[in-house]
């Protein structure tokens, strides 16, 4: 019956359609799953540091109220890949415990500093520029609530990427510091964010095999390359350098070539060891256990909503 099974699924898969949580699926394909679409609602849990970190000290009540939005946003994501996870028969509890507990793993991304107002900027244009570039292909990932959450996000994704733009555009036609915040900032995210891509596609371990499930659709190095060039025009236009010597136009490949990034850092930081783990991590701890009274309110409420309609 297995093999029956099995077979339906290979041709679901081969047919381009979409997997249900109801339909029979492989471990190993649940297990994959589980993996990715918890570890992308954790970073985007965690991704609302970084720049929730900027909130209290935005420069004017527009930004405040622009930069409130994103971050509630982010959560909002978290939120509906919690719920997509869920159907695949994990909870959302455990979930959780599991990161605070460094047992599962967020985007490395969100493990370095955001020093200045522009980080902010910089944050929405490559941070969330590399999110869609990764995520608008997920539309069409092969289980269907990953894909349907993926098409809500994207939508939010790309405001938040133009917010970033024009933060950044308002401070480039600002002040000689104003531009060198701006240019430091990305100096200093750029290459964390061809990072978030994942390792080279030699050294990517799942892949091949998600590749072939349909839950991913294209390779990390394809994803970066597309990012790289996506960005390079924008870059242009902005005014600011991108921290790349080997970077420049392979007329032939019809491609930007770029440098290696630094692929140590980037398993350090997987490791646990980035510049700001350890405060990320405790933070989301913190604040999971100031939320136990909300919780235990909420369980309270619903039981005793559930006795006065029995
Ligand atoms: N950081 O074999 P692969 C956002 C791990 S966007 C940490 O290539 P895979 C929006 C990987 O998990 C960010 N770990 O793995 C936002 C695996 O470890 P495992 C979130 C990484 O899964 C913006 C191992 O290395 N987006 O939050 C990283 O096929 C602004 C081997 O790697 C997503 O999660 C990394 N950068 O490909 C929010 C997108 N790269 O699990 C706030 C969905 C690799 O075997 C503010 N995910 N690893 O122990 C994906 O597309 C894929 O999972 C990849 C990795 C491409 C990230």
């Amino acid at each position: 019956a297995d093999e029956a099974l099995q077979a339906e699924f290979d041709a679901r898969i081969a047919a381009n359609q979409r997997v249900e949580p109801r339909d029979w699926m492989p471990e190993a394909y649940r297990r994959t799953l589980v993996r990715q679409v918890s570890q992308h609602a954790h970073s985007e849990i965690i991704g609302m540091q970084p720049e929730g970190d900027w909130i209290a000290s935005a420069p004017s009540l527009r930004r405040k109220a622009i930069l409130l939005a994103k971050v509630q946003d982010e959560a909002g994501h978290g939120l509906y890949l919690y719920a997509a996870a869920e159907t695949l028969g994990v909870d959302r509890d455990d979930l959780t415990e599991r990161l605070i507990e460094g047992r599962q793993k967020y985007s490395s991304i969100f493990n370095y500093p955001s020093l200045s107002y522009a980080d902010v900027g910089v944050i929405g244009w490559l941070v969330d520029g590399a999110a869609i570039c990764n995520q608008v292909p997920l539309c069409r990932t092969s289980f269907g609530p990953y894909a349907r959450a993926m098409v809500r996000i994207c939508k939010e994704e790309s405001f938040h990427q133009r917010q970033g733009y024009e933060l950044l555009m308002r401070m480039m036609e600002g002040t000689e510091g104003q531009r060198r915040m701006v240019q430091d900032a990305v100096d200093r995210w750029w290459w964390p964010s061809l990072m978030m891509f994942g390792p080279p596609d030699a050294e990517s371990p799942n892949t091949q095999q998600s590749m072939t499930w349909g839950i991913k659709i294209d390779t990390n190095d394809d994803l970066r390359q597309r990012f790289v060039d996506m960005t390079v025009p924008q870059a242009e236009r902005l005014g600011v350098t991108l921290p790349d010597p080997d970077l420049v136009w392979n007329a032939e490949r019809g491609h930007h070539d770029f440098g290696t990034p630094d692929w140590d850092e980037l398993k350090q930081v997987i490791k646990g060891d980035g510049p700001k783990n350890a405060e990320r991590v405790s933070r989301r701890r913190a604040a999971h256990e100031k939320g136990a009274w909300v919780r235990e309110a909420a369980t309270a409420y619903a039981r005793k909503q559930q006795e006065a309609t029995v």
